[in-house]
């Protein structure tokens, strides 16, 4: 079965103002659909085809000679992941689990959101910011291109992406703004609180 393009978990509007329908309808309709189609004209016929996305991601992560294979499988699972941690009614403040994880490893959520936000702005052009979880706790990387924890066998909690793509026609260069908002505005919260539940450390 080939894979397919996963719906939006909102309205293509539903995140307007801070993120438009345009965007959102370039974003998903048009780059993460690409991706998914790139992945399936790469796989056909192959071994590939009856693996999931996560294994394909592991099988060819670092194998050059499969390395567009990875960046169309890694972008495919990184974009779905990346909708999901967004809502219409995010921000605000995270669950106790969630508060209590973070200020473990950062002091506090806004510390969290200081560091984060400086991985993402520090990312020299296309690429992700991650939050995970590393031995047990959270860590922040930035991470480019298709790029993503699970490659390293990490468990991700949260990504924003920090492509051009995402953000230009609603802020152009202004990246940093744009993270502000996805810190302050979107953040799925419950998301976060979910995988981490599903955790047994
Ligand atoms: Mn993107």
């Amino acid at each position: 079965m080939p894979f397919e393009l996963p719906e939006l978990p909102y309205a293509e509007n539903a995140l307007a103002p801070h993120i438009s329908s345009d965007t959102m309808a370039v974003h998903h309709g048009k780059h993460h659909r690409s991706y998914v189609e790139k992945l399936n004209d790469a796989i056909a016929d192959s071994d590939l085809e009856r693996v999931s996305l996560e294994e394909i991601i592991q099988k060819t992560a670092n194998v050059e000679d499969l390395q567009h294979i990875f960046n169309s499988a890694a972008q495919a699972w990184n974009h779905a992941f990346f909708w999901n941690c967004m809502s219409p009614a995010g921000g605000g403040q995270p669950s106790s689990a969630v508060e209590a994880f973070l200020t473990d490893g950062f002091g506090s959520v806004d510390a969290f959101k200081k560091e984060f936000a400086e991985a993402a702005g520090g990312q020299f052009g296309s690429g992700w910011a991650w939050l995970y979880i590393s031995n047990g706790g959270p860590k922040i990387s930035a991470m480019p291109n298709a790029e993503t924890p699970l490659m390293h066998g990490l468990t991700p909690l949260l990504t924003c992406d920090v492509w051009e793509h995402a953000y230009y026609l609603d802020y152009q260069n202004r990246r940093g703004d744009f993270v502000d908002v996805f810190l302050n505005k979107l953040i799925n919260w419950d998301h976060v609180d979910r995988i981490l539940s599903e955790q047994d450390n």
